[in-house]
């Protein structure tokens, strides 16, 4: 792989790695006769963008999982989409393997097509193409010229294969060339790539790398990113369609989804867009614990959903990136009536109710892991949910999905989530003139509150050092009650 400091390394092959490390358990668990759940949603409290998935997200991806070592080949077409906002992440729609990385990329200059691959001397050999990046390059972007920027609409074919010498001098068909068409009626565009026995295929629909500072591309589902055709070259040298359902994995990450797959078409397409937000909710209470336990006062936000892939790093400000725990509280609504599976991505532990039923139960430190229960549901309905989450060391994952015939798995939006108020059930007023300890929770102006130091009655430390006197800087505010 390239290591320029001017563009993000890739690491998709850990990647890939880890989603086949990925388990998965499955439970039947009818809750039909379910009612309606009279929760309302606090409404007060911060709202967190996407901008909390980490640097490097992949938020759709597929998978093929045939046999790579039966092909000889592979063309994959896909056209540009049309970008909804000034994005100013880095952003890769369509980043696939076939040995060599490849795919078309967005910059606030415009798309291009990128590539990487060894450096056999004859890589990016079109004056249009440059080889700015370690052994790869791009066709286009700033070069300009017939592979100037690319266009929304325009389709780009990528064909890798075994080379011969109609493609470079002195091989023997033991290295991969790719061949890039950017239909611009001057011919086929390759370099060469050693070493053809650690294939990998894959794709990757959004690659993107907003954080802190960047914006999520937003794609139009009028013009969304197109992947339009794919063959595959079998070992005795015939092209023929890629198709079947079996043959891609898909996974999707909020804000994008998949539309209009088609997979049993031969050959195959897809196409992922940004969808405009569906349903009126505001997410999940998250609670943030800095212990393993659910222990103690927590720090309360509220999250667009359970989605969070926080790598080695920490949830949020005074949680420490090992042994934390986090509980997330609301409803979810089905769009549809039938049978969902609702599924939990985790790094460690986890365990999920249903309107107060318990449907998944993993709660063990283990390494990113899928558990999965199948319910019954009805469209409209509220469900009470419970997420319950720690992480006890090493990296950490925590994502809720849920599926139905009717729709392919993605993270549950925020617009079908309505997140739980503080639970102020039991809870005593706040009393002037009282002994608090640490910890102690009261309720006062509707809120729920939990002492932050030894609060006395003559506490002096709060101005306008009046004992008798709420003082909220002596509490942390756990939210609106229910
Ligand atoms: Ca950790
Ligand atoms: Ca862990």
């Amino acid at each position: 792989m390239p290591n320029d400091s001017a563009f993000p390394t890739h690491a998709s092959s850990p990647r890939a790695s880890r989603a086949a490390r990925l388990g998965a358990s499955a439970a039947l668990l009818l809750l039909g006769a379910l009612g309606p759940s009279g929760c309302v949603a606090g409404a007060d409290e911060e709202i967190l963008g996407v901008a909390t998935l980490p640097w490097g997200s992949y938020d759709l991806t597929s998978s093929y999982t045939g046999n790579i070592d039966d092909t000889r080949g592979w063309i994959i077409e896909w056209e540009v989409p049309e970008l909804l906002n000034e994005s100013t992440a880095w952003t890769a729609v369509g980043q696939w393997y076939y040995n060599i990385e490849s795919g078309i990329y967005h910059t606030p200059e415009g798309w291009f097509v990128y590539y990487f691959g060894d450096d056999n001397g004859v890589a990016g050999n079109h004056p249009n193409c440059n080889n700015q990046w370690g052994s790869g390059g791009t066709c286009g972007g700033t070069l300009g010229g017939n592979l100037g920027y690319l266009q929304p609409g325009q389709q780009v074919v990528f064909r890798y294969e075994r080379c011969t010498p109609a493609h470079v001098a002195d091989v023997n068909g033991t290295r991969i060339c790719l061949h890039v068409d950017m239909k611009d009626g001057t011919g086929w565009q390759f370099l060469a790539e050693d070493a053809p026995g650690t294939v990998e295929m894959y794709t990757h629909d959004v690659e993107h790398w907003a954080t802190e500072g960047y914006v999520t591309p937003q794609f139009s589902c009028e013009a969304p990113i197109k992947m339009l055709r794919q063959e595959l070259k079998t070992t005795s040298g015939v092209w023929q369609p890629m198709s079947g359902a079996s043959t891609w994995s898909f996974n999707q990450v909020a804000p994008y989804a998949y539309q209009n797959r088609n997979l049993t078409a031969s050959p195959s397409t897809w196409e992922s867009c940004t969808p405009p937000p569906d349903g009126s909710g505001d997410g999940l209470r998250g609670e943030y614990f800095a212990n393993t336990s659910l222990s103690g006062t927590p720090l309360v936000r509220t999250d667009p959903g359970v989605s969070f892939d926080w790598g080695e790093g920490s949830p949020a400000a005074g949680i420490p990136a090992d042994n934390f725990s986090v509980r997330w509280t609301g409803e979810f609504e089905p769009r549809y009536s039938e049978t969902y599976t609702l599924t939990t991505q985790s790094d460690d532990g986890v365990r999920v109710w249903v309107n107060g039923a318990l449907v998944i139960n993993n709660w063990t430190p283990h390494s990113p892991t899928e558990d999965s229960v199948t319910l019954s549901l009805v469209a409209g309905q509220r469900y009470d949910l419970k997420v319950e989450y720690f992480d006890s060391g090493g990296g950490a994952l925590s994502r809720l999905y849920w599926s139905s015939p009717s729709q392919v798995r993605e993270v549950i939006p925020q617009g079908r989530l309505h997140a739980a108020g503080a639970s102020c059930s039991g809870v005593p007023a706040w009393a002037s003139g009282q002994v608090y300890s640490p910890g102690a929770q009261v309720v006062q102006g509707g809120h729920l509150w939990a002492a932050t130091q030894q609060i006395w009655w003559s506490n002096p430390d709060c101005p306008p050092s009046n004992p008798a006197s709420w003082c909220p800087a002596e509490w942390t505010d756990l939210g609106s009650c229910n």
